[in-house]
C-alpha cells in the first residue's frame, strides 16, 4: 500500500515519453554528438543559397528566415530526417508510423533573425491543410548552441492539452509581403494565427514558461498544440535549427484540402523507414 501511494504522491515521469505527455515536449541534450553535428552542419550554406518560393527572407531583407523542404532534397538533411535518433522517437511518441509532413531551417540569423509570436503549429495545419487531429510532433535539431541571447525558443508546459487555444487571426498579406503568395502569413514574423493574449496570460501564468537551451546537437521535441514563441537574435551568434515535422500517416490531411505548396504539407505520405544510426560518421554518405 505504501508504495502505491508513494507512486500516486510522485507525479515525476517515469521516462521520455511520460515527460511528453506531461509536458508537451520533450528535450534531449546533445543527442548527436559535435561530428555529427559538423557533418549536418556542412550542409547549411548549400540550402541557404537556395532561391524559390521555399526560401522565406525576413521582411524587407535579403536575410533568410527559413528554408523549406529540406528533407524532400537528397543529401543530409534527407539523412537526418530519417535518422532513427529523430523518426523512430517521434513515431514512439505518436504510438504510430509517421511520414515527414513538413522540415525547414530556421536560420534566427545574426542581426536579424526576427521573432515567432507565441503560436500553436497545429492550427496552421488545421486550417490551411486539414489536418484532421494533433498526432503530430515536431522536432527542433540544434545546429548552433542555443543560449539565452541567441533567440532560444520558449514553450509553455501542458499547453498541448488545451486543444487549439484562443488565437487572433488576420486576412490578407503581412506587410512587406504583398507581392507573395497568401500562405506567406502562416511563416514571418506577422502570423496570421497568433495565441491571445488573455489566454496566453492565462496559461502562462499558471503554467510557466521554459526555455530548453543547450549545444549543438542537442533535439526538442514538442506536440502539435504546445504554445511556443521564440525573440530576436540579440547576440553575434547565430541559431540555426533544423526542424522536421512528422505526422501520424493515418492522420494525413484529405488530398483535396492539400492548396498549399508540397514543401509546406508533403504529398508523400509514405511511412519513414529509419535509417543508420552512424549516417553522421565520418566516411559515410549524408
Ligand atoms: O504554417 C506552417 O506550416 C508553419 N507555420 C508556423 C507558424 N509553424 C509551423 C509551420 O512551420
Ligand atoms: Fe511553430
Amino acid at each position: 500500500m505504501a508504495n502505491q501511494l508513494a507512486d500516486r504522491l510522485d507525479d515525476s515521469p517515469r521516462g521520455p515519453a511520460e515527460q511528453y505527455a506531461r509536458d508537451g515536449f520533450l528535450f534531449l541534450d546533445s543527442l548527436f554528438d559535435e561530428e555529427e553535428v559538423a557533418a549536418m552542419r556542412a550542409a547549411v550554406p548549400v540550402a541557404t543559397a537556395e532561391r524559390g518560393e521555399h526560401v522565406v527572407f525576413e521582411v524587407g531583407t535579403d536575410t533568410v528566415r527559413s528554408v523549406y523542404g529540406i528533407h524532400a532534397r537528397d543529401g543530409a538533411f534527407a539523412e537526418l530526417a530519417r535518422h532513427p535518433r529523430l523518426a523512430a522517437t517521434a513515431a514512439t511518441l505518436l504510438g504510430a508510423d509517421v511520414y515527414v509532413y513538413q522540415s525547414k531551417l530556421n536560420t534566427k540569423a545574426v542581426f536579424g533573425g526576427d521573432v515567432w509570436p507565441w503560436h500553436q503549429d497545429y492550427v496552421y495545419w488545421r486550417n490551411e491543410d486539414g489536418m484532421p487531429s494533433p498526432r503530430v510532433v515536431t522536432v527542433a535539431v540544434f545546429l548552433d548552441d542555443v543560449t539565452d541571447v541567441n533567440g532560444p525558443m520558449s514553450l509553455i508546459p501542458g499547453s498541448h492539452r488545451r486543444g487549439v487555444m484562443e488565437h487572433d487571426s488576420y486576412a490578407g498579406h503581412p506587410t512587406g509581403y504583398e507581392d507573395r503568395p497568401l500562405w506567406i502569413a502562416n511563416l514571418v514574423a506577422q502570423l496570421k494565427y497568433t495565441i491571445r493574449k488573455d489566454a496566453f496570460v492565462r496559461e502562462a501564468t499558471q503554467a510557466g514558461i521554459v526555455t530548453p537551451k543547450g549545444r549543438a546537437g542537442s533535439a526538442l521535441f514538442f506536440h502539435g498544440n504546445a504554445a511556443h514563441a521564440s525573440p530576436h537574435n540579440l547576440s553575434p551568434l547565430p541559431r540555426t535549427l533544423a526542424l522536421f515535422t512528422y505526422n501520424a500517416v493515418d492522420n494525413a490531411p484529405p488530398a483535396e484540402r492539400l492548396h498549399r505548396p508540397a514543401f509546406l504539407a508533403s504529398r508523400d505520405t509514405s511511412a519513414v523507414v529509419p535509417g543508420d544510426d552512424d549516417a553522421f560518421r565520418r566516411g559515410r554518405t549524408g
